[in-house]
């Protein structure tokens, strides 16, 4: 069973005062912190092992090859992917969404083809869509949302047709702290001849992922949201697919030969990813996962979940605050937007930081949904294992000492 109190312990950056107070890390939907091991495993690779990929026969060079390929093989077995060929390093989410966008969308998106998002979408999957909306005068349309800011399943059902050629939707919400039932979606749009691309962002580091049952085409994900470094994520897709895509980006790493006028190009996943990759990086997302493995990603969410039932309730408690999303813990992950009435979000997150708890503020890269809500910015509270009932207490006493310092309510 996770002790988030004990395992705080092995994030060293958590151990320190900001403003005077022991920081409170509740930012973890914008990135989370790492553990020593995997800090130290990145440490000894530039110490010891640093070296082109894929090119060198020298020792360093084949050190560094092994440790990048073994952490593609974890990825691998982490997300149940049937081969290595449908698992590519990426700079992160993002570039896993504008891949798709651009490669398969250039393939195989005819005008009038139609792409369902959900008002519920990070601009990641958003702006992609639009662009390639653009270059092939396709049509965007949008599932809305139900009162509780679960996606309307039934609008699902109406949006999702014929004439969908993608479904491309976010598996966890950065803002509801919903998650969506990705393997409902996935039916509907084979049914209809489309494919579906998920935005695993806000899912992958909190509950396990199987892509082969859940029968995904695309699923993107970040390393920094799971413990470990910024600048790698990863692409999944599906061979069938992949192997018909043209890469997004050409050069070396990702070709088999080079004539003057015409190349050929390597063979899965290599041929998707030109250049010198970030290596470092992706030995560190390796031993990312083996952190979360040890821990069991069941117990990562039911940990999470305890803690939802621990918060929620009391944020809803407070007087004037507004707390966006389901209400009933079961269906909330440890992502909680609130808003405080009369004050402005920024305020009162530079409020909450003066007290030492880190949450953010603003739209969180998701207007339409924030325009859907009908506001322009909200706080925004996120939980990782590392988090206790103690850091949630914090964040109630801070709100609560911020609403009496700019004395709400007391007139
Ligand atoms: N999709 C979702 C659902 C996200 O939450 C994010 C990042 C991304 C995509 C983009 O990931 P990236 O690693 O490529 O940047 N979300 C946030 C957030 O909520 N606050 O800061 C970043």
């Amino acid at each position: 069973m996770i002790n988030g109190e004990k395992l705080r312990q092995d994030f060293p950056i958590l151990a320190q005062n900001v403003n005077e107070e022991s920081l409170v890390y509740l930012d973890n939907a914008a990135t989370t912190q790492m553990p020593e091991s995997v800090l130290q495993t990145m440490e000894t690779y530039y110490h010891k092992d640093h070296a082109n990929v894929h090119r060198g026969v020298h020792t360093l060079a084949q050190r560094a090859t092994e440790k990048y390929e073994a952490a593609r093989e974890k990825i691998r077995q982490f997300i149940h992917a049937k081969e290595i060929a449908e698992v590519l390093f990426t700079k992160g989410t993002t570039s896993g969404l504008n891949w798709v966008a651009r490669s398969f969308g250039d393939r195989f998106i005819n005008e009038g083809d139609e792409i369902v998002l959900s008002y519920m979408e990070h601009h990641s999957n958003i702006v992609a869509w639009q662009q390639l909306a653009k270059r092939k005068k396709a049509v965007l349309k949008y599932i809305s949302l139900t009162e509780d800011g679960f996606l309307d399943m039934e609008d699902a059902n109406r949006q999702i047709t014929e004439k969908t050629a993608i479904v491309a939707i976010t598996h966890g919400s950065n803002v509801l702290g919903v998650i969506n039932p990705i393997t409902e979606l996935t039916e509907l749009a084979h049914k209809h001849q489309g494919i579906i691309v998920v935005d695993g962002a806000q899912a992958v580091p909190h509950m396990p992922v199987d892509v082969k049952a859940l029968d995904v085409d695309f699923y993107a994900f970040s390393g920094h949201k799971m413990v470990g470094p910024t600048g790698i994520g990863v692409l999944y897709g599906k061979r069938y697919w992949l192997e018909q895509m043209e890469p997004v980006e050409f050069g070396g790493e990702m070709i088999d030969f080079v004539n003057l006028q015409e190349s050929t190009w390597a063979e899965l996943p290599w041929k998707f990813e030109a250049g010198t990759p970030n290596i470092a990086g992706g030995i560190g997302l390796g031993f990312a996962i083996d952190y979360l493995n040890k821990l069991g990603l069941d117990e990562v969410y039911r940990y999470e979940k305890e803690l939802v039932h621990y918060v929620l309730p009391r944020l809803e408690a407070i007087d004037g605050l507004t707390v966006y999303g389901p209400s009933d813990p079961l269906d909330h992950t440890g992502v909680i937007a609130f808003n405080l009435d009369g004050l402005h979000p920024h305020d009162l997150t530079t409020a909450l930081d003066m007290q030492g708890v880190a949450v953010r503020a603003g739209h969180h890269c998701a207007q339409p949904l924030l325009k859907y809500l009908d506001t322009v910015a909200t706080a925004r509270a996120s939980f990782y294992l590392y988090n206790t009932k103690d850091d949630a207490d914090h964040l109630i006493e801070a709100i609560k000492e911020t609403k009496e310092f700019f004395n709400y309510g007391s007139f």
